[in-house]
C-alpha cells in the first residue's frame, strides 16, 4: 500500500462516545451579525450556493387542524386561552377536511403540507386521528409535517409509523429570554421533544421568532442553539413576529428589516445544508424586503393564503414575485 492509500484508509473506530464540541459559539455568531451587511450577505450566498440550487424555493402549505383554547401562555400567540384575541376556537378537524385542504395545496404546487394544533402537546386519545391525517396526506404524495407541541415518549415513533416526514417544534428564542416569552413550559421541555423527534428518525423543523423585544445577543443565542443541535434541523423557520391584539406582545415595535435579514443570513451561514424558511410576517413585508431575505439565504416559504390564524400573501402575489425574480417553487 502506498502512503496515499494508507492515508485514505478509515481510522478504526472505537465504541467510545465522541463528545460533541459546539460548532458555533454565541460570540462567533455575533461576529457574523457585526459584519458589514453586504459581506454577511455574500457569506450567506456562498453557503447557499455550495449546497443548494439558489433559485429553487421550497414551499410548504400550513393548515390549523385544531385552533385556539391552548393552555399555554406563549406571549406572542393568538391561540392561548389566557388572552382575549377574539379568535374563533375550533376543535380537531376531520380527516376529510384535512385531505381536501391538502389536495388543494398540492394542486397549487406545494411540496409539503404542515398541520398545526394548538395543544401543549397531544393527548394519547388525540394521536390516532392525527395519524390518520398524516397517512392520508402522505398518500397524496406530499411531504408531511405536524406541529403538535411537547411529545411524550413513544408518540414520535407512532407519528413516524403513520408516514410523518417532519416534526416542527420551535426553540423560538435564546434560553435566557425564553422565560420572558412563556412560563407554562421550559426551554428544556422543547429540547427534550426535539431529542425524541430525532431519536424516532423524523426530520426536524425548528426555528424561532424575531421581533419579540429580544436583543441581538438573544437572536445569536437562538441561532447557536439551533446550529449546535447534532445534527442541525433540516428545516429552520425564521418568523417575524405578527403582533396579535390582546397578547402581551401586541405593541412590540417591528424589527428593522436589515436586522431580520441578518438573522436569516446567520442561520444560512451556520446551517448551510438546512432549508431556512422566511416564515410568518411575510405579508407585512414589501416585495423588496422579501427579496432581501432571499438574498440573505432563505430558500423556503409558507405558501398559501393562511398561516395558522393570520393571513399570508395571496398565492397569486407570490407567483408574480417568483416570476419576477426567476425563482422556482418546489
Ligand atoms: N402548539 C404548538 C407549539 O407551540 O409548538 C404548535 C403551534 S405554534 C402556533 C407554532 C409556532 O408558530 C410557534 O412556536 C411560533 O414560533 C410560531 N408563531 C405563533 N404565533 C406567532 C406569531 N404571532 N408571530 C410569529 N410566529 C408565531
Ligand atoms: C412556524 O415556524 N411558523 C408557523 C409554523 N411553524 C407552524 C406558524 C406561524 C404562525 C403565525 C401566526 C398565526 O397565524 O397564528
Ligand atoms: Fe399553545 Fe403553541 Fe400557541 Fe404556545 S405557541 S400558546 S403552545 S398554540
Amino acid at each position: 500500500m502506498n502512503n496515499a492509500a494508507a492515508l485514505a484508509q478509515p481510522t478504526p473506530t472505537r465504541s467510545l462516545p465522541v463528545p460533541h464540541a459546539p460548532a458555533w459559539s454565541v460570540d462567533a455568531i455575533l461576529a457574523l451579525f457585526e459584519l458589514p451587511f453586504t459581506d454577511l450577505l455574500f457569506r450567506a450566498q456562498e453557503a447557499l450556493r455550495a449546497n443548494f440550487d439558489p433559485n429553487a424555493v421550497q414551499r410548504s402549505t400550513l393548515l390549523s387542524i385544531k385552533t385556539g383554547n391552548c393552555s399555554e401562555d406563549c406571549g406572542y400567540c393568538s391561540q392561548s386561552k389566557r388572552y382575549q384575541t377574539g379568535l374563533d376556537a375550533q376543535p380537531l378537524l376531520s380527516t376529510a377536511e384535512v385531505l381536501a385542504a391538502a389536495r388543494a395545496a398540492k394542486e397549487q404546487g406545494a411540496g409539503r403540507f404542515c398541520m398545526g394544533a394548538a395543544w401543549r402537546g397531544p393527548k394519547e386519545k388525540d394521536l390516532p386521528a392525527v395519524m390518520a391525517m398524516v397517512q392520508a396526506v402522505k398518500d397524496l404524495g406530499l411531504e408531511t409535517c405536524v406541529t403538535l407541541g411537547i411529545l411524550k415518549d413513544g408518540q414520535a415513533e407512532q407519528l413516524r409509523a403513520a408516514g410523518l416526514d417532519y416534526y416542527n417544534h420551535n426553540l423560538d428564542t435564546a434560553p435566557e429570554f425564553y422565560g420572558d416569552v412563556v412560563t407554562t413550559h421550559t426551554y428544556q421541555d422543547r429540547l427534550d421533544t426535539l431529542r425524541k423527534v430525532r431519536e424516532a428518525g423524523l426530520k426536524v423543523c425548528s426555528g424561532g421568532i424575531v421581533g419579540m423585544g429580544e436583543t441581538r445577543e438573544h437572536r445569536a443565542g437562538l441561532i447557536a442553539k439551533l446550529a449546535n443541535l447534532d445534527p442541525p434541523p433540516e428545516s429552520v423557520p425564521i418568523n417575524n413576529l405578527v403582533p396579535i391584539p390582546g397578547t402581551p406582545m401586541a405593541e412590540r415595535a417591528a424589527i428593522d428589516i436589515f436586522e431580520f435579514a441578518r438573522t436569516i443570513a446567520a442561520a444560512r451561514v451556520t446551517m448551510p445544508r438546512s432549508y431556512v424558511r422566511l416564515s410568518a410576517g411575510r405579508e407585512q413585508m414589501s416585495a423588496a424586503e422579501q427579496t432581501l431575505c432571499f438574498l440573505a439565504g432563505a430558500n423556503s416559504i409558507f405558501y398559501g393564503d393562511h398561516l395558522l390564524t393570520t393571513s399570508n400573501p395571496q398565492m397569486e402575489l407570490d407567483n408574480a414575485l417568483f416570476e419576477n425574480l426567476g425563482l422556482r417553487g418546489v
